[in-house]
């Protein structure tokens, strides 16, 4: 035998259960490398020789306690007992899994079992804990959280975001490391300096441990003592678990790299023959039981294989798919009285959000210096003193792990709004925004009930990295809504909204608009749909489709030339109110759309194409885009005034008009 296995207060029932568990997912990973030879199964990624780590931290938890797996931890899914025939229609993308056939392997979540499954990206899995965590820390339910990851995983920014949030804010997250010395072909040598990833807790002022990872008791009473010191302390551990992958990175990719002294040597460390020989000394496990046992677990992973293979395909129609993009939800219009003041665009926008924190009991805010400082733009000032520190979240420069956290206070019910400083910036958390908040909803159900404020725009002189205006990154992912208003009005009910709306929202606030536009808003809370634009202006030569700060370019440039034109601020981008814009073509016959964006992939091109598709029989013009120029936006001023569309669209609607 290769360990010390010390029992200490685990009676044989429990031991028992943990060497089922190990036992079960052993025997299923050992048909599906048949069944995968067979053609039966499209990838699996073995987690043989890990077993211990899976199962000995998942029955160290309570059922109830979120756990956040990895693609080799099989003992997971079946330490929470998960019907078997399930998880196989899962991997062959049957109706039965939990994915309708979107995802496929471990790629899903459940809460019946608590489970958070991953994304391909590996590190958001740990932001996305943290979200769990905090909510657990708002809803004081003592809950603790685990996450999985790999040492390949660790290498990546989210790793050292999620830690680092999860330390500055005390959070009771149990971050797992297998350090399986392979992250697929790389060694460990190749992926960190350190020599444990376990030093690593020190730069994040947090607890860590190492931990034997085929030791199925030392993992699981080690786990087990921290998890019950932490419901009653809250804060983060780092635990590294030391083990080894003993077959390649998935199936096809086999292990030519590794060392076959390696090899041996940790195939003597095997966790679920070591327990096995341990509970057979012990008198607690006899031969007959064991092969009770095994012969039980063959039995019922025959019949549930047999009741997967059994079950139709999964078949498209199309609406069923567009149908899954979004969560519906059933939408009450909020009409204020009629009392209204005169604010600015910036007072809007802080009045929605501050009357959607009274609203929204549950609302949490997050962002840079949003709290004392009352972020950048000054928008939650005094906020702090009114909703507390713990629903007004400063945050650390992590851009993806608090999009991730965000995402996690979702899968609890917590809705947030997250101020991104400058739009630009959510380059730094773009990950998340396009493969957890849009596509979760999709994959399995799980909606993102999220706004991401995103101060934007140019005309204020700050150069390329602070005056972005990135809609179009976003517009053309599924999932996603975006908002993007140009008055004060349209601002406050749209914000109000979006934080209504389940979906994810991406939230448009063009900052040279802030200070210099007013408008009469009412004072009472109140809601604007989306998908609906705003006719400013009536006309009948020439439709002038924009948003944002464009509109009041194109207001301004039809006014000075008094000409008859239809402008149409769209207000909603993602949806689109495309019936507003044809409706309008088809009286005017000339169509020119207005974007501050750079020009080619913009929205302009799009809405172009439609009204070309459209409309076509309608038009007496080419449709013209007019947008800003193919270069990044500049800082200083002349070379900023001429990079933006504004004179430029001042000659083309002229032009336009004369066709
Ligand atoms: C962001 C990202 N980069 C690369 C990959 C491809 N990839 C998938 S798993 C993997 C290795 C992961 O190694 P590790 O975290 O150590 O986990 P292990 O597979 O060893 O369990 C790689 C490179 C990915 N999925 N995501």
């Amino acid at each position: 035998m290769n360990f010390k296995f010390d029992k200490n207060k685990i009676n044989n029932n429990q031991l028992l259960t943990i060497y089922r568990s190990m036992l079960k997912s052993r025997l299923i990973e050992e048909k599906m490398l048949i069944l995968l030879r067979q053609g039966k199964v499209s990838k699996w990624f073995s987690g043989i020789g890990q077993e211990a780590i899976s199962v000995g931290v998942t029955l160290a938890l309570h059922n109830d306690e979120y756990i956040l797996p990895m693609h080799r931890n099989l003992g997971v899914f079946i330490s929470r007992n998960i019907p078997l025939n399930r998880l196989f229609s899962q991997w062959q993308g049957k109706v039965g899994g939990f994915t309708k056939g979107r995802d496929r392997s471990f790629h899903f979540g459940s809460h019946e079992f608590h489970i958070i499954g991953m994304i391909s990206h590996l590190g958001p899995q740990l932001g996305v804990a943290d979200g769990i965590a905090l909510a657990s820390k708002l809803k004081k339910n003592n809950k603790v959280t685990a996450v999985f990851t790999g040492e390949g995983g660790t290498s990546e920014g989210d790793f050292h975001e999620a830690l680092n949030v999860a330390a500055v804010w005390n959070l009771p997250v149990i971050f797992c490391v297998e350090n399986n010395g392979y992250g697929l072909s790389t060694p460990s040598k190749d992926q960190f300096k350190c020599e444990n990833i376990a030093d690593k807790g020190i730069g994040y002022g947090m607890e860590s441990h190492i931990i034997d990872g085929n030791n199925i008791l030392e993992v699981f009473t080690k786990v087990s003592e921290i998890a019950k010191d932490i419901r009653k302390v809250p804060r983060p551990v780092l635990l590294e678990f030391k083990t080894f992958r003993m077959r390649g990175h998935e199936e096809a990719s086999g292990t030519k790299y590794v060392p076959k002294e390696l090899l041996d040597h940790w195939s003597k460390k095997d966790p679920v023959e070591n327990f096995q020989i341990f509970l057979r000394k012990e008198k607690i496990l006899s031969e007959v039981m064991d092969k009770d046992f095994r012969r039980e677990f063959t039995n019922e992973i025959n019949k549930n294989l047999s009741i997967s293979f059994g079950e139709t395909e999964t078949k498209f129609t199309l609406l069923n798919e567009l149908n899954d993009v979004y969560q519906s939800f059933d939408y009450q219009e909020i009409i204020p009285n009629s009392k209204k003041s005169n604010i600015r665009m910036v007072d809007a926008i802080s009045k929605g959000l501050y009357q959607a924190m009274e609203h929204h009991k549950d609302l949490v805010i997050m962002g840079q210096d949003i709290a004392e400082y009352g972020g950048v733009f000054k928008i939650t000032e005094g906020f702090l003193e009114k909703f507390g520190k713990e629903r007004v979240r400063n945050t650390p420069i992590c851009e993806s792990s608090i999009i991730e956290t965000a995402f996690g206070l979702s899968i609890c019910n917590i809705k947030s709004v997250v101020e991104l400083q400058f739009s630009d910036f959510i380059t730094s958390g773009f990950n998340p925004v396009i493969n957890l908040l849009a596509k979760s909803y999709y994959r399995w159900g799980q909606n993102s009930d999220i706004v991401l404020r995103m101060p934007c725009g140019g005309g204020l002189g700050a150069g390329p990295y602070h005056s972005q205006t990135n809609e179009a990154w976003f517009t053309k992912t599924p999932g996603l809504k975006v908002v993007y208003p140009a008055f004060p009005y349209d601002a406050k009910g749209l914000l109000a909204m979006a934080i209504e709306d389940p979906n994810p929202v991406l939230f448009f606030e063009h900052k040279q608009l802030y200070r210099s536009v007013y408008q009469d808003v009412p004072d009472d809370y109140y809601t604007l749909p989306f998908g609906k634009a705003s006719i400013l202006k009536k006309g009948d030569v020439v439709t002038v489709i924009c948003y944002g700060a464009a509109v009041h370019w194109a207001l301004e440039v039809v006014e000075k030339h008094n000409i008859d034109a239809e402008i149409i601020d769209l207000r909603t981008l993602q949806p689109l109110d495309t019936e507003s814009i044809f409706l309008s073509v088809q009286k005017t016959g000339k169509a020119i759309i207005l974007q501050e964006d750079t020009l080619f992939g913009g929205l302009a091109s799009d809405i172009s194409a439609l009204i070309t598709e459209n409309c076509f029989e309608y038009l007496d013009a080419p449709v013209k885009r007019v947008a800003s120029l193919e270069i990044p936006i500049p800082f200083s001023k002349d070379l900023e005034d001429n990079y933006l569309p504004k004179d430029r669209f001042e000659i083309e609607l002229q032009n336009l008009i004369k066709y």
